[in-house]
């Protein structure tokens, strides 16, 4: 059964773009509860680590600089079968193939600077929010 948790993060070119507005509301408008919201900024050393899976990939070091330029939101979200419906509502990877009305779609600039992170499996959504809250920050 599809768990009810995803996790994401408003990534830095969305933040600079004054975008964290926007795009929390779409989140709320596609029925996401949040359950942990935090304001902060990944060291390069955090985004290496958030990014480990990535490590033998061409793109991990522009990867891990562009996640640790500017301030980010991570957040846990909650809903019937989180990760694939956030996933749809987030759109392709590659702002150029994501579907209209995607947050990638309307705010993403690239493949490598596209706005948003969305967890792509119950695991790594469990994962990557342990990663960044604890307990006592999850409501
Ligand atoms: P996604 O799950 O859609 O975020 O995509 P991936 O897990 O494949 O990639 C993670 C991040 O690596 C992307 F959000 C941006 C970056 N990336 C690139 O910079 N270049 C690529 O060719 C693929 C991914």
């Amino acid at each position: 059964m599809a768990g009810n948790k995803t996790f994401t993060m408003v990534k830095p070119d969305a933040v600079k773009a004054n975008n964290i507005g926007p795009i929390l509301k779409m989140i709320n408008e596609a029925g996401f509860r949040i359950v942990a919201m935090k304001y902060t900024k990944l060291s390069q050393e955090r985004a290496g680590q958030f990014y480990e899976v990535h490590k033998e990939r061409p793109f991990y070091g522009e990867l891990v600089d562009f996640m640790s330029s500017g301030p980010i939101v991570a957040a846990i979200l909650e809903k019937d079968n989180a990760v694939e419906d956030y996933r749809k509502l987030i759109g392709a990877t590659n702002p150029a193939e994501a579907a209209d009305g995607t947050i990638r779609k309307l705010y993403a600039t690239s493949i490598g600077e596209n706005a948003v992170h969305g967890a792509d499996s119950d695991e790594n959504a469990e994962r990557e929010g342990s990663f960044f809250f604890s307990s006592t920050e999850k409501f």
